[in-house]
């Protein structure tokens, strides 16, 4: 018999995870790290999109906040003009589910009602209390991301007695207020929030160590695409970090990750797709 098909629901469908699944990162903000003002038409934001979902991106999420660390909030009015007419010009005709990167849950009411199908909240729900109840109403998926304090102030905060475990337990609360807004298992993804209140060493750990994030039985997803944890590393700057994503992907993979946030998604696809079928030749699972 053939083992039920994994998936996450999301509002509208599913994204299969019985392989990697990569999210495209579309920052449709001015001064995101890597991509800030990049793509500052809507002509150009959906080409843009479309060449992720055409490398084999199972969905785009696109932002209007910069998250880097120290970036300073950016109001609601301003995130939705930035993002909700990519939303509802791409939603009808891209082929695959929308995530839409806020805090707020105005923004993403919005961006639900044009079509968007996941909320991607690097607060876990707790930034907005109307958030989980958002979530919830519109069947969407949710991503739970691990950070401390706001991106204004998370660089202070990077201390852990064991960085793999106390994730996983500061992200028990987040499950808990999905949980009691109604928003079902299966919608719900976690991710460590690799570079979000981490030093380098950090992020490098996690990256290997999902073990304690994976017993809280959701599927994970990681966001190492070209972040500063990399540039220490190898000593590059945002431009050079392709194949560090690359290794930082596969490494994650092979340590349980199924979904994975980049900026270049050609590359990360075809590396995924040979670690998958890596593992299943040998037909023993990931680790073996
Ligand atoms: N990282 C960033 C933003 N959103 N969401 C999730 N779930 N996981 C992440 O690791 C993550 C995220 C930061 O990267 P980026 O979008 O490239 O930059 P910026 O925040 O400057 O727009």
């Amino acid at each position: 018999m053939t083992p039920p098909r994994r998936v996450w629901r999301v509002r509208g469908g599913v994204v299969p995870l019985d392989r990697p699944a990569v999210l495209g990162i579309l920052n449709l903000t001015p001064d995101s790290f890597s991509d800030g003002g990049r793509w500052s038409t809507l002509d150009a934001a959906l080409a843009q999109a479309h060449a992720m979902v055409e490398a084999g991106a199972a969905v785009i999420d696109v932002g209007g906040e910069s998250t880097r660390p120290g970036a300073r909030p950016v109001p609601a009015e301003e995130e939705l003009r930035r993002v909700l007419p990519f939303v509802e010009a791409a939603a009808p005709e891209l082929g695959v589910p929308i995530s839409i990167d806020t805090r707020s849950a105005t923004v993403a009411r919005a961006c639900l009602d044009a079509g968007a199908a996941i909320v991607n909240d690097v607060s876990a729900l707790a930034h907005d209390p109307e958030m989980a109840e958002v979530v919830a109403e519109a069947g969407a998926g949710v991503i739970l991301m691990h950070m401390r304090g706001t991106p204004d102030t998370m660089n202070a905060q990077a201390r852990y007695a064991d960085v793999a475990e106390d994730v996983a337990r500061e992200l028990r609360p987040a499950l808990e207020r999905a949980a009691e807004a109604g928003i079902p298992e299966d919608a719900v993804v976690t991710d460590p929030g690799i570079g979000f209140a981490k030093e380098t060493d950090h992020s490098l750990t996690l990256l290997r160590r999902l073990g304690p994030l994976l017993a809280l039985g959701r599927p994970v997803l990681v966001g190492p695409s070209r972040k500063r944890f990399l540039g220490e590393v190898l000593g590059v700057d945002t431009e050079e970090r392709l194949h560090g994503t690359v290794s930082a992907c596969v490494m994650a993979y092979l340590a349980g990750a199924d979904l994975f946030r980049v900026h270049d998604v050609g590359p990360v696809v075809q590396a995924l797709n040979v670690a998958a079928a890596s593992a299943a030749a040998a037909g023993a699972g990931r680790t073996a």
